[in-house]
């Protein structure tokens, strides 16, 4: 039996022993985050983006027990059809496994996943956070903690705009983890490019994310960066547009009475709907944005590494 519990796919084996770059990909986005079929073609048009920028991806996901570092294409499109896969954080990847269960992982169990298999880069749409609300339902997500402390430079486009997204910087801030806007200098919404909120950090290449995530290495500081990608302007919806959008779905989880893990898929499904669709095109362009960005991240992370 192998020492580590997980199993790479052929094609990310083969990267890994060629040297090529390798980008992760999670996969509750997949399960939960969109409906069938959207999901399975946006999780092909991310490989394959990953690919037209030199990686080689690896969606990662625990299948009858176990983690899988890459899916082949016929376990994606089973997976994307999958009702009843979890949604595993940091909390229960490891329940999942033992007792042979299927799940897909969040943020927080990608990027472990990920750093087990030594992949430094990790290409996503939101990442979790503080809930609006949170000073009451004290909901906020564990991946803000795995980003403090599992070092993965994870590119998303902001928190999801459904958050409380000053809330969400704060933490960041108090864990230590540097939120760097990239090309722009506001933490960029999600489905919106801007925000009110000034980013933090700014940087301008994928070169010069590359060198902070080694710096951080070098400095033996522990966590990963989070890296707020904008979504490209003719795949957004204005701020504001979205947020009487998002103020209604809101109110609905109250209603409704939805509570922990449930909130985000909830949320995302609810503000598909009141918006027709739109939200869907949006969060897809997003992903495919960040994936070709991680893309040049991992391969900057190669080169420096030679
Ligand atoms: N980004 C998306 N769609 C999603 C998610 C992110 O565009 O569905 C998922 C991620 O897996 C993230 C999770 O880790 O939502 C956050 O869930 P929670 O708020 O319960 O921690
Ligand atoms: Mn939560």
């Amino acid at each position: 039996m192998s020492p580590l519990p997980f199993i790479r796919s052929a094609s990310v084996q083969a990267a890994q022993d060629a040297g090529t770059p390798i980008v992760a990909l999670e996969s509750t986005i997949i399960t939960h985050g969109m409906p069938y079929p959207q999901n399975l073609e946006m999780a092909r048009k991310v490989e394959a983006t990953v690919r037209a920028g030199g990686a080689e991806p690896a969606t990662i996901a625990v299948l009858d027990g176990t983690l899988h570092i890459g899916l082949e294409d016929n376990v994606l499109e089973t997976l994307a059809q999958t009702k009843g896969a979890a949604k595993l954080s940091r909390a229960d990847i490891a329940v999942c496994m033992a007792t042979g269960g299927t799940g897909a992982t969040t943020v927080a169990a990608t990027m472990i996943a990920a750093n087990l298999a030594g992949i430094s880069v990790f290409a996503t749409g939101g990442i979790g956070g503080v809930h609006r609300g949170a000073e009451e339902s004290f909901d906020v997500s564990a991946d803000l903690q795995e980003l403090a402390q599992t070092a993965v430079t994870v590119v998303a486009a902001g928190a999801k705009a459904i958050l409380d997204v000053s809330k969400t910087l704060e933490v960041l801030e108090t864990l230590g983890v540097p939120v760097i806007a990239y090309g722009q200098d506001a933490v960029p919404a999600f489905w919106s490019s801007q925000s009110v909120y000034k980013a933090p950090l700014r940087l301008d290449t994928a070169r010069e994310i590359a060198k902070a995530h080694k710096m951080r290495g070098l400095l033996g500081l522990p966590g990963g960066q989070l890296i707020a990608n904008p979504i490209p302007g003719d795949a957004e919806i204005p701020r504001s547009e979205m947020e009487p959008v998002i103020e209604r779905a809101l109110k609905d989880t109250v209603t409704h009475g939805i509570t922990g893990k449930s909130v985000t898929p909830y949320l995302l499904q609810r503000v598909f709907e009141l918006t027709e669709g739109r939200s869907l095109t949006a969060n897809i362009a997003l992903v495919l944005n960040n994936a070709a960005l991680a893309a040049q991240i991992a391969c900057e992370m190669a080169d420096n590494k030679a």
